[in-house]
């Protein structure tokens, strides 16, 4: 069976999670304690010799980077979410690139600085905090707009690129960035958190914040 590694507060790994449950496969989930290191222990190195998660063992198939994890498992699954056709898959990709590149560093800068560089003792970098703000403040009109024209990320039907982007505006209300003036990407997000996938692993990011990080500033 598949074998899939993750820890709770990753977009990363909450992304590979999120595909395995909407492809209905059936898999094992091991998590593995960040703050313990146990990325670096022998063990989980011969899944990821770099040490991070999410990684996968397919049958003795190991696989680690999150985009390259799905893409091969819709591949695998011969699924519609990344497209056979050429420049179907094309603006698949592009989007993945976009929500990752983008929208998932933006994010990223700001949850380290407000939150993960806080509970590991590291300094602020102020910088790197206003690059956060003001790239996501750039990137979100852009989704936005492309929202506003088709009903999921990549076009009209839903693909890897809706995982990818899901993941990544996941952190939204843990780092206070504001989605409301953004209808278009508030009413696709509401749709695919209702359904099964998403509600299989938590209600939501923020739920699973504060139950872990015992803080309750964040709601969602
Ligand atoms: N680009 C990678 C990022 C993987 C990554 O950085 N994972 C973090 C958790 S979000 C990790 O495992 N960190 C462990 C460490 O830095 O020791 C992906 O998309 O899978």
């Amino acid at each position: 069976m598949l074998q899939i590694y993750v820890t709770p507060l990753s977009s990363a790994a909450n992304k590979v999670l999120y595909l395995a449950n909407y492809l209905n496969l059936p898999y094992e989930k091991h998590t593995i304690n960040l703050s313990k290191g146990e990325q670096k222990q022998p063990a989980f190195l011969k899944i990821n010799p770099y040490g991070r998660v999410p990684a996968i063992n397919d049958n003795g198939f190991c696989l680690a980077e999150s985009n390259a994890i799905i893409r091969y498992l819709a591949d695998k699954h011969q699924s519609p979410v990344y497209p056979k056709d050429l420049q179907q898959r094309a603006m698949v990709d592009q989007w993945i690139d976009y929500a990752s590149q983008h929208v998932m560093l933006a994010l990223g800068k700001i949850m380290y600085n407000t939150h993960f560089y806080q509970s590991s003792g590291s300094p602020i970098d102020e910088r790197s905090l206003e690059d956060g703000r003001k790239f996501i403040g750039i990137h979100l009109p852009n989704v936005e707009n492309q929202l506003s024209q088709h009903s999921f990320v990549a076009g009209d039907s839903m693909t890897l690129a809706d995982i990818v982007m899901l993941s990544a505006l996941d952190v939204c209300e843990v780092c206070n960035v504001d989605l409301s003036s953004y209808k278009h990407i508030v009413a696709w997000r509401k749709k695919l958190m209702n359904e099964p996938f998403y509600r299989n692993l938590h209600e939501n990011f923020a739920a699973t914040f504060n139950q872990i990080t015992g803080k309750t500033n964040a709601t969602a």
